[in-house]
């Protein structure tokens, strides 16, 4: 028999990571085990964030793994991001959020479109955790079609001033500094650096969430937001530029998704080897076998798919359409295994001993967000045919 509870290898895939990747895993997957799993039910329960938790993750090297180490990252490649993902979203998908926004959306872009001096003075701090960043592009009237934003970003008098909401932003209630996308006079898209404590700035949170609830979401809200040319991203001026930190993070997520798919089925092999219903194990069932068989297949498919994409992406050549399919079939799968996986476990399956319902109620959100999952197929048959349906 497979030891499926130590490992959820079924392809050894190991035989493909390099030890720094086996290394690193590791220690992520201590952390979870140690800091996250034994707090994270209460932290969910009661619409609590866990204290201290980019410090913590800042210390791991999980926080910008592939800015290089001269602005404070760990210089690690994109296989590393996305086993520090997966071994995240085994703990929860809130966990993950909070590393894929900083690292993807928020530290990605000063990289790669920040001034050398926007380089120096946040990416150290956002790599130790130090500073919480959040990344503005969702709007109230505008989610999937990014490109209508009203958000607006005017010069005046050798700044700018920015007007506008976004809305369902991650982190955005304890954020120090926002990464905010607008259109200019000339209807450009800009990205800005916003900071805490500029008047007009506000940030209300977003209550009463049924999903990501060990995350904090909310509001960022501008009114006559005076913001300093030396805050402008200077080498971004359109779409290019949000979208190319969304391939980032959906990347990110395709791993991330994995982790959190392996966390239901280890659970609920070991339930169903251990339940007894009419003298058996429930495990011994064909229906319960079915299902079992059915989670391990998905997620190595899932997982062959996303170490894949790893290796096109360290070559330089993920194309956003494969990222697309990737996040889309790997969140579907692992929402598929948090439901079905939560059944094998019965009644047990809706207490918070167990991990499915969060996991299942977190990845709602995760199937959402980051473009939904019909978005991400339209993507898909946008390339087939190279006709756009949106
Ligand atoms: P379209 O006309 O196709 O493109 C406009 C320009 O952008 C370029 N582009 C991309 N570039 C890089 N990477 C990509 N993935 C790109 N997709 C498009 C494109 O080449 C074009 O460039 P140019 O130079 O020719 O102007 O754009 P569209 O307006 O038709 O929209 C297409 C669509 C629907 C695919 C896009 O808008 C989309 O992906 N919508 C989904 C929105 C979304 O994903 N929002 C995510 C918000 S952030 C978030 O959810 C964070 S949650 C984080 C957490 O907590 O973990
Ligand atoms: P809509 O765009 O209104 O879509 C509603 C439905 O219509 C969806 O099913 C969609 O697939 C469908 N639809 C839309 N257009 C089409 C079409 N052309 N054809 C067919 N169907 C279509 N955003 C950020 O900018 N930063 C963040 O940090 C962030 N964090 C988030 C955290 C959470 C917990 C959540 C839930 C969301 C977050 N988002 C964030 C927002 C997220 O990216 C959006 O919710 C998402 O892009 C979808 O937008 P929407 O909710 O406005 O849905």
């Amino acid at each position: 028999m497979t030891d499926m509870n130590s490992t959820c290898d079924y392809f050894n895939i190991d035989a493909l990571l390099s030890d720094e990747n086996k290394l690193i895993r590791q220690s992520i997957r201590d952390f979870v085990t140690t800091e996250i799993k034994p707090v994270i039910d209460h932290a969910a329960q009661h619409h609590e964030d866990i204290p201290n938790l980019m410090l913590k993750l800042g210390a791991l090297g999980a926080l910008g793994p592939y800015i290089p180490v001269e602005y404070g990252g760990a210089g690690l490649d994109h296989i590393a991001y996305g086993i520090i993902m997966q071994e995240l979203e085994a703990g929860d998908s809130a966990i993950r959020s909070a590393a894929s926004v900083q690292s993807s959306l928020v530290m990605y872009p000063i990289f790669t479109f920040g001034s050398e001096e926007q380089k120096k003075q946040y990416l150290p701090k956002l790599a130790s955790g130090e500073y919480i960043g959040s990344f503005g592009l969702t709007e109230p009237n505008h989610g999937s079609d990014p490109a209508a934003m009203e958000t607006r970003l005017l010069k005046k008098d050798g700044q700018y001033i920015l007007n506008g909401a976004k809305m369902w932003i991650t982190n955005a209630p304890i954020c120090d500094i926002a990464i905010v996308w607008a259109r200019d006079e000339q209807d450009k898209i800009r990205g800005c650096i916003v900071e805490r404590g500029m008047d007009g700035f506000s940030t209300p949170e977003t209550l009463n969430k049924w999903s990501l609830r060990a995350s904090k979401t909310g509001e960022l809200i501008f009114q006559n937001v005076a913001i300093p040319a030396e805050n402008i991203l200077p080498e971004v001026n359109s779409l290019r530029g949000p979208f190319s930190c969304l391939n980032s993070a959906r990347y990110g997520i395709s791993w991330g998704a994995i982790g959190a798919a392996i966390d239901c089925y280890q659970t609920a092999v070991k339930y169903a080897l251990e339940r007894e219903q009419f003298g058996k194990p429930i495990a011994s069932y064909q229906l319960q076998q079915k299902k079992l068989a059915e989670f391990l297949t998905e997620i190595t498919k899932a997982q062959l798919l996303s170490w894949r994409l790893g290796v096109l992406k360290n070559e330089g050549k993920a194309t956003p359409a494969q990222i697309s399919m990737a996040k889309r079939n790997n969140v579907h799968m692992a929402l598929e295994i948090a439901r079905e996986s939560r059944q094998i476990l019965g009644a047990m399956g809706i207490v918070g001993d167990f991990p499915m319902m969060r996991h299942m109620m977190n990845l709602e959100s995760v199937i959402t967000y980051e473009g939904t999952h019909d978005i991400h197929l339209l993507i898909t048959g946008n390339d087939i045919t190279g006709i756009s349906s949106f």
